[in-house]
């Protein structure tokens, strides 16, 4: 299993009083990710699952797994890989809207992420569990992703605490670090290798 989920580390009471603006602006009551949700209506509620967020306001809801566990809970995951059943050899357009199914394996696509992470404070958590039950993790304290102009441009901020070992941030040669970095697919090159394409490399 190979997640990666983020959380808004915004102040709680900043954060609320967007929601509430918001809530009374839509008369709706929406929650913009898993956190909002948790703070929101869960009330200590701890049960990971699927769930309806509104990155975009109240007209576009989006299917996402909400992890409410792990280090505090109110986590959504970007990505969700629980088998080899959903291939992640995919285009620009696929990673843009997202696709696979957040019930098994998914990505939550890029403009998403860009959503959750403007002009907010957020964290990355990557974990792995090996076969033998062993998870493994990364907690990165800084993540946003720019929008499709800046081809979703990462930006990663340490510190990075956990016992993956740090291979994002500290990779020995700036050249291979990947804050920074722009996103690229087998059907789109920005990376910073000018002979070819990483994204469409096959590694065995
Ligand atoms: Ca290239």
């Amino acid at each position: 299993m190979f997640n990666i989920l983020m959380k808004n580390v915004t102040n709680i009471h900043e954060d609320l009083k967007g929601s509430i603006l918001q809530t009374i602006k839509s008369e709706l009551n929406i929650h913009k990710d898993c956190k909002n949700l948790k703070d929101l209506y869960l009330n200590g509620n701890t049960e990971s699952g699927v769930y309806e967020i509104y990155p975009f306001g109240n007209n576009s809801r989006v299917s996402v797994f909400c992890d409410m566990v792990t280090e505090g809970g109110g986590w959504t995951a970007i990505q969700k890989r629980v088998s080899g059943s959903v291939s992640f050899d995919r285009t620009w357009t696929d990673y843009k809207t997202g696709f696979g199914n957040p019930n098994g394996s998914y990505w939550i696509g890029n403009d998403v992420i860009h959503q959750l992470t403007k002009g907010r404070n957020s964290s990355l958590y990557v974990s792995i569990t090996l076969t033998n039950g062993k998870k493994l993790y990364e907690l990165y304290n800084q993540f946003s992703v720019a929008d499709e102009i800046k081809k979703y441009r990462l930006f990663l901020g340490g510190p990075a605490t956990g016992t993956l070992e740090d291979s994002m941030l500290d990779t020995g040669n700036s050249y291979y670090d990947l804050s920074g970095m722009s996103f690229s697919t087998p059907d789109r090159d920005n990376d910073r290798y000018s002979t070819g394409n990483c994204a469409a490399d096959i590694y065995e």
